[in-house]
């Protein structure tokens, strides 16, 4: 026929999500098969993906979503599985947000120093990047029985299909990676004695992973043989991909738990002035960079409505948007939030050692995260044109952060620039589009870019006032 189904699994980090994309020519339509809570559990070993809930969902997912041309999968990036010689998972894998990583990077420095770790693989120091992880783990029972490493997506393609790979732009999460070759730096494993043999063959969004399994069709209903294809299995890469552009002239924020902010380059940046400012090089579609910043994101307003016992979200966001503008801001990018629990004291703690005044109700609070995220999206955007020698002329924001108004809002004011904010599923749009352009139906990055302006519809904010209130509030934090 004309129009295409495909099956895109999400997973993020509070909920995952199987939804189904029609393509076709002048066609690009998103509806939800299913959706499912992400919930992380807390053991005696620490916090741990509950994987086994995730794949339940996902298979309930493909019995609602019926009949499809192909599945593809994406999730958060850097966690991932590990399985002993006869392929079985040796245990749930360790969350992100795990304290186990804590000091190691400087440990993994003494051998192999940061400004090195940083010209040979672009990425940007965070204590969870898979390296430190492994670092972590070295010296464990588990690990020393583990022969394989399979990053999220790949485990669960694997479980669907009985194949493995190492899918790129989530394997360039792991800093392992040679961004200027797109291959494994057999120089940083052999320095720090990481096996790359545990790794599975990469491969490439568009490539095939397979077939669903014979037992997965008989628990799905579905009729055979029904292809898994590699999309930008990295969850940032495939919203990337999904920014509806119109030419190369554009910064991106995706906002969700995260806000990841920042360019779509060419070739990586690996100056020193670039590991300094803690822009990462991760690997997007088609040979691109995605040249970007992580800041908290969200995460930091579902920590506190969470310990305020999940009030409206509607009616905070309203309150918030009359508690005057930039009373106290913190640090967003600041990796003292990563972990979970007392978010609204942090917050407060931040704000009073910084010398600012203290939000205290819900509404100033939620007022004081969402003006710092604006403000940590302004810096992002700036330093990565100037550190990339990129001008922008409009900020494209996807992802569920696009359903917060005032955040995008304040986004385009802070910034000094057009927001164009939409798709919100831009993760699943990305998925479904490289599954799609893998059967043909669409064009390159740019075809699929153009389908997704002709048939979605963002919503546009003019920057308010000048952006010297923005500027002000940036000096004050960085003078503290
Ligand atoms: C967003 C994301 C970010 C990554 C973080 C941890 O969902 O994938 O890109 O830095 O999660 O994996």
């Amino acid at each position: 026929g004309d129009v295409g189904s495909y099956a895109a699994v999400d997973l993020g980090a509070s909920s995952g999500r199987v939804m189904v994309g029609r393509v076709g020519p002048d066609r690009l339509e998103l509806t939800e098969a299913h959706r499912f809570p992400n919930r992380p559990v807390r053991t005696p070993d620490g916090l741990r993906w509950d994987v086994l809930a995730l794949y339940a969902g996902v298979l309930d997912g493909l019995r609602s979503a019926g009949p499809v041309d192909s599945v593809g999968v994406d999730s958060w990036a850097v966690d991932h599985g590990l399985l002993d010689a006869d392929g079985a998972l040796l245990g749930n894998p360790v969350h992100y947000r795990d304290a186990r990583t804590e000091g190691v990077a400087e440990r993994v420095w003494a051998t192999l120093p940061a400004e090195e770790l940083y010209a040979a693989t672009g990425l940007q120091y965070a204590p969870f990047n898979t390296l430190y992880q492994l670092a972590a783990a070295r010296g464990t029972a588990q690990f020393a029985a583990a022969r394989r490493l399979l990053l999220i997506p790949d485990l669960l393609t694997y479980w669907l299909t009985g194949e493995q790979g190492t899918e790129l732009t989530n394997a360039s999460t792991t800093q392992l990676i040679d961004p200027r070759t797109g291959d494994w730096s057999h120089e940083v494993a052999g320095r720090l004695g990481i096996d790359l043999g545990l790794f599975a063959p990469l491969r490439r969004p568009g490539d095939p992973a397979g077939v669903l399994r014979p037992e997965v069709l008989e628990e799905t209903g579905l009729t055979g043989p029904v292809p898994v294809t590699t999309v930008g299995s990295h969850d940032t890469a495939s919203a990337v991909a999904a920014v509806p552009a119109a030419d190369e002239r554009f910064a991106y924020i995706c906002t969700g738990t995260w806000s990841l902010a920042g360019l779509e380059l060419t070739a990586p940046v690996l100056t020193e002035e670039s590991r300094a400012a803690n822009f990462t090089n991760e690997l997007g579609l088609d040979g691109t960079v995605r040249y970007l910043r992580n800041i908290m994101g969200l995460w930091l307003l579902q920590e506190c409505v969470r310990a305020w016992g999940d009030p409206d979200l509607g009616a905070l966001l309203a309150e918030a948007a009359r508690v005057p503008a930039l009373r106290s801001v913190v640090d967003a990018g600041d990796p003292a939030f990563l972990a979970p629990g007392r978010m609204p004291e942090r917050i407060a703690e931040a704000c009073r050692a910084s010398g600012q005044p203290v939000p205290g109700t819900p509404a100033e609070v939620t007022r004081c995260i969402l003006d710092s995220l604006a403000l940590a999206h302004r810096g992002a955007v700036a330093d990565a044109q100037r550190l990339a020698g990129h001008p922008v002329d409009v900020v494209h924001v996807v992802g569920g952060g696009t359903r917060n108004a005032l955040l995008c809002q304040l986004t385009a004011d802070a910034c000094g620039l057009p927001v164009v904010a939409g798709p919100t599923e831009a993760a699943a749009l990305g998925n479904v589009l490289v599954q799609a352009r893998a059967h043909g139906r669409v064009g390159d990055l740019g075809g699929m870019r153009r389908l997704l302006a002709r048939t979605q519809s963002p919503t546009r904010y003019e920057p308010r006032g000048d952006t010297a209130r923005w500027r002000a509030a940036e000096t004050r934090l960085a003078d503290r």
